[in-house]
């Protein structure tokens, strides 16, 4: 032990788990019940293609793709390769006033196949930080041009935009936003889309439901269009739940941003690289918005790594002042990191050589009749699927919301398969290289655990 170090002081950190030789205090786990956790630990140790094994060897198949960015699979060669010889070679360099050539390189390789016109990349190193960048571009976008007074932003009950100051302000899920009472101000929220009455088990998207964008007019009619920067909404919404899209949906919330000169943000962190059957939901529903957030995908969970991917009229009105001046006061250290880029670039070429961009599009067909054979089993209240997402929702326990789908998701665990739960949704995304005869399995073991927990 360090002599310099007083002894009351390391004593705080005294063990109370239970890794051979690993104290577990230290770390204070995102998102995660600490004490409940640390008592019972799920440690993985090893992943490969559509498993993980965990420090007893134990094998776990991958039912969410980590946490629904291991798109590819995982440990893919290329990718691999990519960040060990990235590391040798080159392994930071200033983004600010300087660059590296795989910055450029990702960036029209990821503009390839962005929607058409969505051409300009400005990197971050997480979800959370693409959104909080996307908003201070809106913002500063309507200041270059003269309409400084387009400063509200308006967000969706239900959203999920990350956990930054922006993202839970325009956010929606009140367990993320109630401890922490300053938000941004000048923040407003249009309805959810979710209505069991009329879309419970809807194959793919809802049929009723269009009508809901509409309330995006309420706000307008309250704040008035020339004070309203931005919209900003998952097409899928996937931490609160799997809420896909009504049919007509997206399509009107367009044209009222358009109309009104209103900037339509998706947040793609979820949906984009491939998970709806397209590269990016934005294609899958056929519907432009004017900025994307990603993440996740991007890199196939293998580096951090977030993007906004902008329209170019809006990149080219900042590109208006004297050449020598910064256009855009905004981002991060680590924005195109080395290490992320060739993460980027190997994700991208395992992407298109094995066509996994429109996989989900081609699995949905089986994906949605598996998932959707689940009806009937006892208190599945509603399954939602689109491309290779799946929502299974379950009655709650009485008095105990949450328990019941934690319960399925430790039981699963324990026969072997990762899942995603979120209030009492089972989530399931699975790494896109799945094959029919694992969706049969995922789809299987869940029925199994939605019995036990009956
Ligand atoms: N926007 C959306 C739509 C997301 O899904 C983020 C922003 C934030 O990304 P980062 O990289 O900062 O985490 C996300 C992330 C879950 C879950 O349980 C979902 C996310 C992250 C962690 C858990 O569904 N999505
Ligand atoms: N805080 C301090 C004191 C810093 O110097 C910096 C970056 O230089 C930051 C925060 C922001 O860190 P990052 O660029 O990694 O987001």
């Amino acid at each position: 032990m360090n002599k310099a170090i007083d002894p009351a002081l390391m004593h705080a950190a005294e063990a109370t788990g239970t890794i051979p030789g690993v104290k577990m205090d230290a770390y204070w786990m995102p998102f995660t019940a600490n004490r409940q956790f640390k008592k019972a630990p799920r440690l993985l140790a090893r992943a490969s293609g559509m498993h993980y094994w965990d420090d007893h060897g134990r094998q776990i198949l991958d039912g969410v793709a980590g946490l629904w960015c291991v798109n590819a699979g995982h440990a893919r060669p290329r990718i691999v390769q990519a960040i060990q010889q990235q590391a040798a070679e080159l392994d930071f360099a200033p983004p600010f006033q300087m660059a590296h050539a795989k910055a450029f390189e990702l960036a029209e390789r990821v503009v390839q196949v962005a929607p058409t016109g969505m051409t300009k990349v400005f990197f971050t190193n997480s979800g959370s930080e693409a959104v909080e960048t996307a908003l201070k571009m809106a913002l500063a976008y309507h200041r270059v041009r003269g309409e400084g007074t387009r400063t509200r932003l308006i967000g969706r009950e239900r959203g999920y935009h990350g956990v930054n100051f922006g993202g839970i302000s325009v956010g929606g899920m009140v367990g993320n936003r109630k401890a922490f009472a300053t938000g941004l101000p000048g923040v407003d929220h249009i309805r959810h889309t979710h209505e069991p009455a009329r879309n419970a088990f809807s194959v793919g998207q809802p049929l009723h439901g269009a009508e809901i964008a509409d309330d995006l007019e309420r706000l307008v009619a309250l704040h008035d269009a020339s004070n309203i920067a931005a919209v900003i909404v998952e097409p899928v919404a996937g931490s609160t739940g799997v809420l896909v899209p009504p049919v007509g949906y997206l399509q009107r919330l367009r044209e009222i941003c358009t109309r009104h000169g209103i900037l339509l943000i998706f947040d793609e962190v979820i949906t984009g690289f491939g998970r709806t059957g397209q590269p990016f939901a934005a294609q899958t529903f056929g519907v432009m918005p004017d900025m994307i957030t990603c993440a996740k995908g991007i890199t196939n969970g293998c580096a951090p790594m977030g993007a906004v991917l902008v329209k170019q009229d809006i990149h080219d009105a900042f590109m208006t002042g004297p050449e020598h001046l910064i256009e855009f006061f905004h981002g991060y250290t680590y924005s195109a990191h080395p290490l992320a880029c060739a993460a980027g670039l190997g994700t991208l070429d395992t992407y298109a050589e094995e066509g996994l961009l429109t996989r989900a599009g081609e699995m949905e067909g089986y994906f949605a009749e598996a998932v959707h054979s689940l009806k009937g089993e006892p208190n599945v209240i509603d399954i939602r699927n689109i491309g290779l997402v799946g929502g299974i929702e379950l009655a709650p326990l009485p008095g105990e919301p949450t328990k019941r789908a934690f319960n399925i998701f430790l039981d699963l665990y324990e026969k072997g398969l990762l899942v995603r739960t979120t209030g009492d949704t089972v989530a399931l995304s699975p790494p896109l290289i799945i094959e029919r005869a694992q969706v049969d399995q995922i789809v299987d073991m869940l029925r199994g655990a939605i019995r036990r927990a009956a």
